[in-house]
């Protein structure tokens, strides 16, 4: 690979919008170049009105190998003092809040193994959908690091507490078929489709009522810090703003008249 192909591809195919890590000689390790680029791209996205679905993959055999280790080794064959934690808050922390908070549907398509803080991109987002052969690495431990970038918000959240601890103390490399049998993923797939069914899953979830989709998400993260009251509370204020979209007069007429709704996002 040469240093004129970008670290970071983005592909557009209708209203969904594709970002291919594309570091493919590392599995897709994540230095400051392409943390960057990741960081402008979910910006984008989010900006971008006529984008009603992001997807996050890899190029090559890797999705993401997480943290890249060779740039953290340079800096320490220097006396230079290394703060990993202002690392992450410059770089990690802003990519993984925008993904849990974008307003449209994303999607993983883990096309090959996603460790350490690519385990945590895969799981900051929405949806996985997995290739047979692709695993899932809580690989901070074997560095000698805590889990970051997310990971003991969602680890837990999506496999339990007793999963998450295990998973995050051992490094071990869970398989996309345990993935799936522990909810880690939402579907597994044979590694020639991945692609047909990440953009079938895809097209479907930008076709539908992007504002109703985004205030979904909302309310759900919300309910992890919520009791029930607030919760209906807050249901019943998000949903006096769906009520005042297009696409809710839309499924409603379209439904009475016994025809598919046509969606906008607005
Ligand atoms: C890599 C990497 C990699 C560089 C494979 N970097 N080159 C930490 C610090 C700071 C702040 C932010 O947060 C973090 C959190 C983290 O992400 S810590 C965890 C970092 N990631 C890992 O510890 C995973 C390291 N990689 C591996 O354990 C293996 O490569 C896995 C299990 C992912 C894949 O194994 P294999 O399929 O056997 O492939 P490989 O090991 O042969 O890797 C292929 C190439 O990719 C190889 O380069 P080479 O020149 O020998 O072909 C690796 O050196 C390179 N690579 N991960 N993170």
């Amino acid at each position: 690979m040469t240093d004129t192909q970008p670290k970071l591809l983005i592909e557009n195919d209708g209203a969904v919008r594709t970002l291919r890590l594309n570091r493919p000689e590392s599995l897709n390790a994540l230095d400051n170049d392409l943390l960057k680029a990741l960081g402008r791209a979910v910006a984008d996205a989010e900006k971008d009105k006529t984008v009603r679905c992001v997807v996050v993959t890899g190029a090559g055999r890797g999705f993401c190998s997480g943290q890249d280790l060779a740039a953290v080794a340079a800096r320490y064959t220097t006396n230079e003092p290394i703060d990993l934690g202002l690392h992450l808050r410059e770089h990690y922390n802003p990519i993984i809040t925008r993904l849990r908070t974008i307003e449209k549907p994303v999607i993983a398509s883990v096309n090959g193994v996603a460790a350490g803080a690519g385990c945590s991109l895969a799981l900051a987002c929405d949806i996985r959908i997995s290739a047979e052969s692709a695993s899932f690495i809580e690989a901070f431990v074997n560095v000698g690091l805590a889990p970051d970038a997310g990971s003991t918000f969602m680890l837990p959240r999506l496999i339990g507490v007793s999963r998450a601890m295990e998973l995050a103390f051992t490094g071990r490399k869970v398989a996309a078929a345990e993935a799936l049998q522990i909810g880690l993923v939402n579907q597994v797939v044979p590694d020639d489709q991945l692609a047909a069914s990440t953009k079938k899953l895809a097209d479907k979830l930008a076709g539908l009522p992007t504002r109703a989709i985004g205030l979904t998400k909302r309310a759900i993260n919300a309910s992890w810090r919520s009791d029930i009251e607030t919760q209906l509370d807050y249901e019943a204020m998000l949903q006096t703003t769906a009520g005042q979209t297009h696409d809710h007069r839309e499924g409603v007429t379209a439904f009475l008249e016994k025809r598919p709704p046509k969606f906008t996002g607005e």
